[in-house]
């Protein structure tokens, strides 16, 4: 009995380290890299994902949409840290921070953020201030400044933000500060292992898991009867050891029982005198 309960935990083991680990397996194309909550809109089915989560690719680029400013090209997801990165393909982070509302999604800024005003202006400021070219025109020249600075007479009020930087030509490309993170609530909270298997729940689909579980425990139950009838076998090859070792002992006793009737030890003085006769 000892096997079969070692056999039942290990078999268990086996399925639940199975149920776990997130596979390619299941359904057609492999996206390497993409995994839940993210899904491939269209071609992956909607419970691979989490809403908000959807992405799509478009010449070879991977997208993002965001419903206040567009399509954001995808740059790195990682798991474990809840980021992604993404690349504005327009080429204007500002631009971005601008018009980007996260309320509506999944998402927040990866960073700190701080609030800042941007200032659309019709003529430059001075030196100290650096104008943000992809919002800046011949006519216009926009800036992002501190709360506490009152802009200038030649310049509008566009909007305050919070957002993670703002803007130096120095730290700037088509990516800095376009950082995310996600927050999921519920089951699936903090990206672990039992988000996995959920993933992996949701990505196989009923079918996918069924028929993993479905052969697991066939097998466990296959090996399971085996494993019974061979202890029964093994059982019944005892008895029949038992029996035979009995009908040995039978035969034995027997044959000593004629030993001992030969026995010259027993054998009667008289006898003995019988037999010199
Ligand atoms: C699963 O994906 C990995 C890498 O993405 C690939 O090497 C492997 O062959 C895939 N497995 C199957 C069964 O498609
Ligand atoms: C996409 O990538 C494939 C292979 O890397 C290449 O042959 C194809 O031209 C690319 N398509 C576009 C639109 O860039
Ligand atoms: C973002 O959108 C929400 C809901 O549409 C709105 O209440 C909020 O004021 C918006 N935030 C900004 C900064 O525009
Ligand atoms: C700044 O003003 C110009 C013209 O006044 C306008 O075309 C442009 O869209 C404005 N930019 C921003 C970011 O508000
Ligand atoms: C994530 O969710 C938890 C609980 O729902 C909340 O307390 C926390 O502030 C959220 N964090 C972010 C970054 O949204
Ligand atoms: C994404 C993933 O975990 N893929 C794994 C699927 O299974 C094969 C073989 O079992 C592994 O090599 C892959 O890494």
């Amino acid at each position: 009995m000892d096997f079969f309960i070692f056999f039942t935990i290990f078999s268990s083991v086996f399925l639940l380290t199975k149920a776990h680990e997130p596979n390619n397996t299941s359904y057609g194309r492999v996206y390497p890299g993409i995994r839940y909550p993210f899904r491939i809109q269209d071609e992956q089915p909607h419970h691979s994902g989490h809403p908000g989560f959807e992405l799509f690719f478009r010449q070879n680029k991977t997208y993002i949409h965001f419903p206040t400013y567009g399509d954001l090209i995808v740059k790195t997801i990682s798991y474990d840290t809840r980021k992604l990165n993404l690349i504005d393909p327009k080429n204007c982070v500002p631009d971005v921070f601008l018009n980007l509302n996260l309320s509506l999604t999944p998402f927040s800024y990866y960073y700190v953020l701080k609030e800042y005003t941007y200032i659309n202006c019709s003529s430059h400021l001075s030196t100290s201030f650096v104008q943000v070219p992809c919002l800046s025109g011949l006519n216009h020249h926009v800036y992002i400044v501190e709360t506490s600075i009152s802009p200038p007479i030649s310049c509008n009020f566009v909007k305050t933000v919070a957002i993670p930087f703002s803007y130096s030509p120095y730290l700037s490309d088509n990516s800095f500060g376009l950082s995310f993170t996600w927050n999921l609530t519920g089951e699936c909270d903090d990206a672990g292992i039992g988000c996995q298997s959920e993933t992996l729940l949701h990505n196989k689909g009923l079918f996918g898991v069924a028929n993993d579980k479905v052969i697991g425990l066939i097998a466990f139950i296959f090996l399971a009867v085996t494993l019974f009838y061979a202890k029964m076998a093994l059982h019944k090859v005892f008895d029949l050891v038992k029996e035979k070792e009995k009908l040995g002992e039978i035969k034995v006793g027997k044959v000593l029982g004629e030993y001992e009737a030969l026995n010259p030890a027993t054998v009667s003085k008289s006898d003995i005198k019988v037999l010199i006769h």
